[in-house]
């Protein structure tokens, strides 16, 4: 492959297409991953004309589908050079006493475990080549925690601790290691959490202005161009309505 490789979960929604577009737009080849095929096959065609493009189905929580996947690449798409660890959702909104197994399980496996799976066929091809950057998509879930937001915060606290020590283990190699952390962001994302409960998903994006996929997907895009002795390590991204998890100014 020419090109150099973007490999981005999460691909199907929200920040994840938009950076695939993004970094198509930049000449990358694009590997799109997530659960939904029909998503992933639509995707080409919003990339411009000529994208190299591959898409990998897998489940993120199944460490075997993981591995399998990747290790199933064509020859030519093997040397992934920019990895987007993106995939990720919040599942319900409840206080610690009343929470669902099933959603801090959901949480954990994917936003976390999930995470880790990907890292671990993709990062010792980066070692090996000495060469790589890797960005994963945390939240200011991750930098402070709010009420109700318990088991999410605590993934996205994770993600946090786990991107610096990425940072750590790989800075002899000059992979590059960056976390971008966003606030609200107007995406499918609170339609999961709310369990499709349209009228609720809305609500929480009403009364100002969030950032659009699109405005993550330029800092993801900003900071993959960078020279390469520029990194972003640890960026957060808010929309300006915004100044921490629990303070927004929504218009009357
Ligand atoms: P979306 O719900 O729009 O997108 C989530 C993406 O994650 C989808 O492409 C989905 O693909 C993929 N995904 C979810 N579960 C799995 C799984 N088990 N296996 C594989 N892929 C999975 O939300 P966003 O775009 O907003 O979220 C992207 C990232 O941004 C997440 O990590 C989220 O925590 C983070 N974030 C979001 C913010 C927001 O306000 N929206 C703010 C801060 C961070 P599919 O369902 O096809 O598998
Ligand atoms: C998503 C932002 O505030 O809904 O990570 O947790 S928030």
């Amino acid at each position: 492959m020419e090109k150099k490789i973007a490999c981005i979960t999460g691909a199907t929604s929200g920040i994840g297409r938009a950076c695939a577009r993004y970094l198509a737009e930049e000449g990358f080849a694009i590997i799109g991953c997530g659960r939904r095929k029909e998503r992933l096959e639509a995707l080409k065609a919003e990339l411009p004309e000529g994208t190299p493009y591959h898409f990998l189905v897998f489940d993120v929580r199944d460490r075997e589908a993981v591995a399998a996947a990747i290790d199933a690449l064509p020859e030519e798409w093997q040397s992934i050079y920019v990895l987007i660890n993106n995939a990720g959702n919040a599942h319900g909104l409840d206080p610690i006493q009343e929470g669902s197994l099933d959603d801090w399980d959901a949480m954990m496996d994917i936003n976390v475990k999930g995470l880790l799976y990907v890292s671990k066929k993709i990062l010792p091809g980066m070692v090996e080549r000495k060469a790589g950057q890797v960005i994963n998509i945390g939240s200011t879930a991750g930098k402070e925690v709010y009420p109700k937001g318990n088991v999410y915060c605590g993934s996205k606290h994770a993600v946090d601790a786990i991107t610096k020590g990425m940072r750590l283990d790989l800075n002899p190699y000059g992979i590059k290691v960056m976390a971008i952390n966003p606030g609200l962001v107007d995406t499918e994302f609170s339609l999961v959490r709310f369990k499709g409960d349209d009228d609720r998903a809305a609500g929480v994006y009403k009364g100002f202005d969030p950032l659009q996929a699109e405005d993550v997907a330029d800092l993801v895009r900003y900071a993959v161009t960078r020279p390469q002795h520029v990194v972003l390590a640890d960026v957060i991204i808010l929309p300006t309505a915004q100044a921490s998890t629990t303070l927004l100014h929504k218009k009357e």
